[in-house]
């Protein structure tokens, strides 16, 4: 059985365990370089505003990140993110519009997201750099998000290769799941990711997002990234900004797959066709439709 319970400090998601409805996380990024938004919303008032304008679209959680994970890339030092990030949650989490999901690795930066009353960590790097980020959570009671990824950023797409890719990515997220909650991060605060795009081939990513049901045995929501990336890019010969249809069909697949939460750019796009393959997931199947009391609604 799928969780229904996700808990971020003082905020719980529940699903319906008979309809359960994909949450969606929208991306804020505030950085130069982002493959897909980078240098839209370096300004604080500018980042708001889009916060704003994806949680009218619909988002659970809006998740701000002020480092580039895009393949290639460096890194930023903690200084240099909390001087993007802090702005924009000083502004956003004055009034926030639904809680705020901080995407970083470092505990320096999530400590002072955290105190400023943000609700959960989106580490990419599922704990790679020892736990005490997940101390961090824990002592704020703060969630955590923990991706699957394999090597850096900088290396992590010099030829990927797993002789087991579902056994592999589950091993390795139960085991940084068993590292956050020895931490003492809550067991329902906790969700995982098989990291679409980080240290995976296209075909990787496919079977990852087809087989989100491999997961399960986890016990964590499920959370999927697939929104404007390149194996969309690499299937259709398009660039970032037009891959909505591809990134709307991935997060139908995911759905459908049993992905409970999607991190997303286009907000309204995304929550519209979801609820739509939802809504066919869930009808009645064959006799069951001459059924008056199933066949409505
Ligand atoms: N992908 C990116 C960043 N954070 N977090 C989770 N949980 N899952 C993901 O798949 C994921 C993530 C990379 O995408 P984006 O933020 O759009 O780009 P960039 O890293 O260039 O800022």
């Amino acid at each position: 059985m799928r969780p229904i319970a996700f808990r971020v400090r003082d905020h719980e998601f529940t699903w319906d365990p008979g309809r359960p409805r994909a949450l969606i996380m929208g991306i804020v990024n505030v950085t130069p370089d982002s493959f897909a938004d980078g240098g839209r919303f370096l300004e604080a008032e500018a980042a708001y505003a889009h916060a704003l304008a994806l949680a009218a679209e619909g988002a659970d959680l809006i998740d701000v990140g002020a480092e580039s994970t895009r393949p290639g890339s460096s890194g930023i030092s903690a200084a240099e993110e909390r001087d993007r990030l802090l702005p924009v949650l000083e502004r956003l989490l004055r009034e926030p519009p639904c809680p705020i999901s901080v995407d970083t690795s470092k505990p320096d930066v999530a400590e002072a997201a955290l105190a400023l009353g943000a609700h959960m960590v989106n580490d990419v790097t599922g704990l790679a750099g020892g736990p005490a980020l997940a101390r961090v959570c824990a002592r704020h009671g703060a969630g955590l998000g923990l991706v699957h990824m394999r090597g850096t950023p900088r290396t992590m797409q010099e030829a990927p290769h797993y002789d087991d890719l579902l056994g592999e990515v589950r091993e390795w997220l139960a085991a940084a799941v068993a590292e956050a909650e020895a931490a003492g991060v809550a067991p329902e605060a906790i969700c995982v990711d098989p990291g679409v795009g980080f240290g995976k081939t296209v075909t990787h990513n496919l079977t990852l997002l087809k087989r989100i049901d491999a997961l399960a045995p986890l016990g964590k929501p499920v959370l999927v990234g697939p929104s404007r990336k390149s194996f969309i890019g690499a299937l259709l010969g398009v660039p970032p900004a037009e891959r909505l249809e591809g990134t709307l069909a991935a997060c139908i697949a995911a759905v459908h797959a049993g992905a409970q939460i999607l991190r997303v750019h286009d907000v309204g796009a995304v929550r519209r066709a979801v609820r739509v393959a939802e809504a066919i997931r869930d009808a009645p199947d064959g006799e069951d439709a001459l059924d008056p009391r199933r066949s409505r609604g």
